[in-house]
């Protein structure tokens, strides 16, 4: 077990260097641990996606957060197949490798990015040489062919794949996606078995938005029945969990429940809290742009004492309810590292003020960064 480097617990305190918090003197009544992963340690995993400027060293200061708070990455995009696979005759794995060996070198649980998804896949992946549809056996072959490379050549480093994306609609019924429209239903548990060749020890997991809802959900139950009763192992339930200020810790709670009842374990993949005012319903549906108006961007300048503090209650709940269920839920990754980098600064309406994660724009933690420290401690 990791020494525990701890700190008074103080709303509003920047974050000093870790050697002085280890040195820290402090009343052992108010002492937490001072990082977001050892708080957690022996929990879950807390994890990251992690991007390109961080990948290459670009981002000094977001390295420096990334391998003091966390102890897991998931890349934001690199391993997508537009960015890993970006020609039928032509993989690139120079950011990807780049990636592993980040997370190998700070010990980390290294997430891949998903394999089976119905955006960020370039159009020739569903056309054939004469830019005719493909056929389902041509598809399936070209999707056998993606999964085993790029998981046979991270076997053993990359711990857990997100193997297949969103493939379901909000009433829980399949996605017409190009796969499913070529393949049908059954590409999801072919993507399933073919990560499990690959790499029989890697965790595979189902991701989607809006584990929230009880209809998509319902959905999410019955595919991973599908996919177990073929005989592959499908492990987690990825809950992306893009949530927004207006929703309530007990919509989680009921995901985790369902989810644990259907023997699977929940992770949750791609953790943020929107608050801005939005005129469209809290998804994350990469889909969707709405018109730019002043009015949906109302903290351009700071974001409110009041905001602050409903983001902090917010946050507070929310890692309530995923320490009670720690024995189901074995990570909880954060979607970016600091304000400055979400994307949703340009999701649905672009260049927005946004404050949806624990640290803001200048990487210092803000008042959620310690509720959900002291979190740890109920
Ligand atoms: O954060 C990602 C953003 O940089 C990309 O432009 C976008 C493109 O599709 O994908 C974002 O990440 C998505 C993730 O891969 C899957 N779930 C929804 C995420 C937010 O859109």
């Amino acid at each position: 077990m990791r020494a525990r480097p701890l700190i008074a617990l103080a709303f509003g305190l920047a974050l000093p260097a870790l050697s002085t918090l280890a040195q820290a003197p402090a009343s052992p009544a108010t002492q937490v641990p001072a990082t977001l992963k050892d708080a957690f340690h022996g929990a879950f995993y807390v994890g990251v996606a992690v991007n390109s400027a961080q990948i290459t060293g670009a981002d000094a200061q977001g390295d420096e957060l990334i391998v003091q708070q966390f102890d897991s990455i998931t890349p934001e995009n690199v391993m997508k197949w537009a960015l890993i696979h970006p020609r039928p005759d032509a993989y690139d794995f120079t950011l990807a490798d780049k990636y592993v060996e980040f997370g190998q070198q700070h010990h980390m649980f290294i997430v891949g990015h998903n394999l089976c998804w119905h955006s960020q896949t370039p159009a020739w992946v569903f056309k054939d040489e004469k830019g005719n549809p493909m056929t389902r056996d041509a598809l399936l072959d070209r999707l056998h062919d993606h999964i085993k490379t790029v998981v046979g050549r991270y076997k053993g480093k990359v711990q857990s794949w997100d193997v297949v994306n969103e493939a379901l609609n909000e009433d829980g019924t399949m996605r017409q996606s190009p796969w499913e429209k070529i393949i049908g239903d059954d590409y999801v548990i072919k993507a399933f078995q073919w990560a499990h060749e690959a790499d029989p020890d890697a965790q595979l997991n189902y991701n989607d938005y809006n584990m929230e809802s009880a209809a998509k959900r319902k959905g999410a139950i019955e595919l991973v029945k599908k996919i177990k009763a073929a005989g592959v192992p499908v492990a987690v339930v990825g809950s992306q969990a893009h949530l927004h200020l207006s929703g309530s810790a007990a919509d989680e709670e009921a995901a985790i429940e369902e989810f644990s009842a259907a023997g699977v374990k929940v992770a949750i993949t791609e953790l943020d809290i929107d608050v801005l005012p939005s005129t469209w319903n809290h998804t994350a549906d990469v889909g969707a742009k709405v018109e730019e108006k002043p009015n949906l961007n109302p903290y351009a300048n700071g974001l409110p004492d009041d905001v602050q503090q409903q983001l902090t209650k917010r946050y507070a709940d929310l890692f309530a309810v995923f320490w009670k269920h720690r024995d189901v839920v074995n990570r909880v990754t954060f979607w970016g590292t600091t304000d400055k980098g979400s994307w949703l600064n340009n999701w649905p309406v672009r260049g927005r003020t946004s404050y949806p994660l624990l640290f803001d724009r200048d990487g210092k933690p803000k008042p959620a960064f310690y509720a959900v420290l002291k979190a740890a401690q109920q």
